[in-house]
């Protein structure tokens, strides 16, 4: 059985990894076929966005048929393929489940519409508070009300994201019968995990207005979010202690993470939370262009890697997935120190205590898209608020920088396989521009130098294999008032592990505050490192992987 504290996740958005038929998208077959590259960078899991049948408004998180896959996308057979030939190398498939929500046009909806009181009752139908006013002030997290009205009923429904991606009533008891039946049955495929998306916004509290934000607090780790996620792991993947499920949980809290992802609670294996990607937003507002905050970037990591150690739960760790810019374009740096500050962010993540994930393209260090112009963009929550930003004054260019740096397209762009046409992505034409900087940032170019930002990303996920320290061991943070050095200790029986990482582009003594006598250096991402008894003079994103046994 594969660990998951051992384990390494890579995340696969299809519609951007390989294109085997030249149209253009992404698709199954093309994991299939870069199934051996997955295996030299040594993940042991896939974790794979949605391929089910969708009208794609969300790339795949509208889900229109959870049993089928888009055409676009492949067939079942050729998913079979993937799982058994991933299986053969030793690599589980965790597929993603949306859950929250269905796509507009999932049966269970247009039944809906059609006025089937049965499965009305399966959505989140009220009432306005008046002519025009919906039920609550609420926000669709993608822009504007979260709330449309249908006109043959009188009434709203609420949709927290895009208005064609309506919200299930998870206190309807048949919601969540179908949704165990739709686990199991991929479970029957020979699915080895589960990550369920937004899970935590599952359970609506009461639907009040919200006087001071965008009603998040009525509806996120809400009311009976603990029983259904127990009762969903009783009904499906709980029934096979292989299966490793990770929760993407939307503005949570400490205390609900305790449970989602605590032994023994029987909900999740972990969490996803995204507080420290929030340091370069302003409290909830991601559409601002302000310089990221290193001391909260460090404060929130150290407060939960160690609150849930001691709560003994379980935390995924990670810079990038598919809704995060790039993490070399936004805490390292796109210039002269590329390489080195990319293999210094893959440091200071893979030492951590938690299960890292690493987002396709991550490991080539690849860069945020760079798009000038609007047309450039498909994402549906950069498209509405390029208007909204306009509609609150700001110019078109403005708004253009601002989606420069937050737009979840920035993770988008095609893989980039090598320096030929298209990166490699495809023989057709891409759905989104490929990155220009393919020429020098692609993956053959990385497997022919020994000393690239691939190579360091297998060695980061053979170290954890070695090392228990790095999979096991405590937390304990250090240099926390630096304000430049990222450090932390791992400690497990008598192993000590060390990791010292410098966020900035210029050198800086660091004081090690204890001997560092019998430590040897695991991974460095420079060839020599000026480490001394007590310190050392770090290089610009300089980063040391340490390592000793007590009493040697
Ligand atoms: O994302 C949930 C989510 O709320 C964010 O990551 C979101 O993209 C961001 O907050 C907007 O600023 C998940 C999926 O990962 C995302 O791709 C989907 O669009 C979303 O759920 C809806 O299913």
């Amino acid at each position: 059985m594969t660990d998951f504290k051992k384990s390494v996740v890579y995340e696969i958005y299809p519609k951007s990894f390989y294109d085997s038929d030249g149209d253009g998208l992404g698709d199954i077959r093309g994991v299939t076929e870069k199934l051996d590259y997955i295996k030299e960078l040594g993940a042991d899991y896939i974790w794979l966005t949605p391929f089910f049948v969708s009208p794609q408004n969300d790339n795949g998180y509208d889900v229109e048929d959870y049993y089928h896959i888009d055409p676009r996308y492949g067939t079942m057979e050729e998913f079979e393929e993937l799982a058994a030939a991933a299986r053969e190398r030793g690599i589980g498939l965790m597929l993603d489940m949306v859950f929250n929500h269905t796509s507009s046009r999932h049966e269970w909806f247009r039944k809906a519409l059609a006025g089937d009181e049965k499965y009305k009752n399966f959505y989140i139908f009220k009432k306005g508070k008046g002519p025009g006013i919906p039920p609550t002030n609420w926000e669709s997290k993608f822009g504007g009300s979260a709330w449309e009205y249908v006109e043959a009923f009188d009434e709203y429904y609420l949709h927290l994201f895009d208005v064609s991606q309506p919200d299930l009533n998870w206190d309807n008891p048949q919601v969540r019968e179908e949704i165990q039946k739709i686990v199991r049955f991929w479970m029957e495929k020979g699915v080895k995990g589960f990550r369920f998306d937004v899970v935590n916004l599952i359970s609506k509290g009461e639907f009040a207005d919200d006087e001071e934000g965008d009603g998040r607090r009525f509806y996120t780790d809400g009311p009976n979010i603990h029983q259904y996620l127990k009762e969903l792991n009783e009904g499906s993947f709980g029934m096979d202690p292989e299966i490793v499920t990770v929760g993407e949980m939307s503005s949570t809290s400490l205390e609900n993470c305790y449970r989602y992802g605590g032994e023994g609670e029987n909900e999740l294996s972990m969490v996803f939370s995204f507080h420290h990607l929030k340091v370069d937003f302003v409290g909830n507002e991601k559409w601002v262009m302000v310089p990221y905050d290193f001391r909260k970037l460090k404060e929130i990591i150290f407060q939960w890697q160690t609150k849930m150690e001691e709560h003994r739960a379980w935390n995924a760790v990670f810079w990038c997935n598919h809704d995060q810019p790039r993490v070399v374009s936004r805490f390292g740096d796109e210039g002269p120190y590329w390489k080195e500050s990319a293999k210094m962010l893959a440091t200071a993540i893979h030492g951590l205590r938690g299960t890292p994930y690493i987002f396709q393209g991550e490991e080539l260090g690849m860069t945020n898209a760079g798009f000038r112009s609007i047309s450039q963009y498909r994402d549906v929550e950069s498209l509405n608020h390029y208007q909204i930003l306009q509609e609150k004054g700001l110019s078109s260019d403005n708004a253009l920088q601002i989606l420069g740096i937050h737009s979840r397209d920035n993770a988008r762009t095609p893989m980039q396989w090598n320096d030929g046409r298209q990166a490699g992505f495809t023989e057709g034409e891409p759905w989104i521009e490929v990155n220009p900087n393919y020429r020098y940032i692609n993956a053959q170019t990385e497997l022919r130098d020994e000393d690239s930002i691939f190579y360091y990303y297998r060695r980061l996920i053979a170290l954890r294999k070695q090392y228990d320290v790095i999979a096991y061991g405590d937390i304990c943070p250090a240099a926390e008032e630096d304000a430049q050095v990222f450090a932390y200790k791992r400690t497990w029986k008598d192993e000590e592990l060390l990791v010292i990482c410098n966020f900035y582009g210029w050198p800086v003594s660091w004081k090690s505050g204890e001997s560092l006598k019998g430590y040897e250096i695991l991974l460095g991402n420079y060839g020599e490192s000026s480490l001394e008894e007590n310190g050392a003079m770090l290089k610009p994103y300089e980063s040391l992987m340490l390592y000793r046994k007590r009493g040697e």
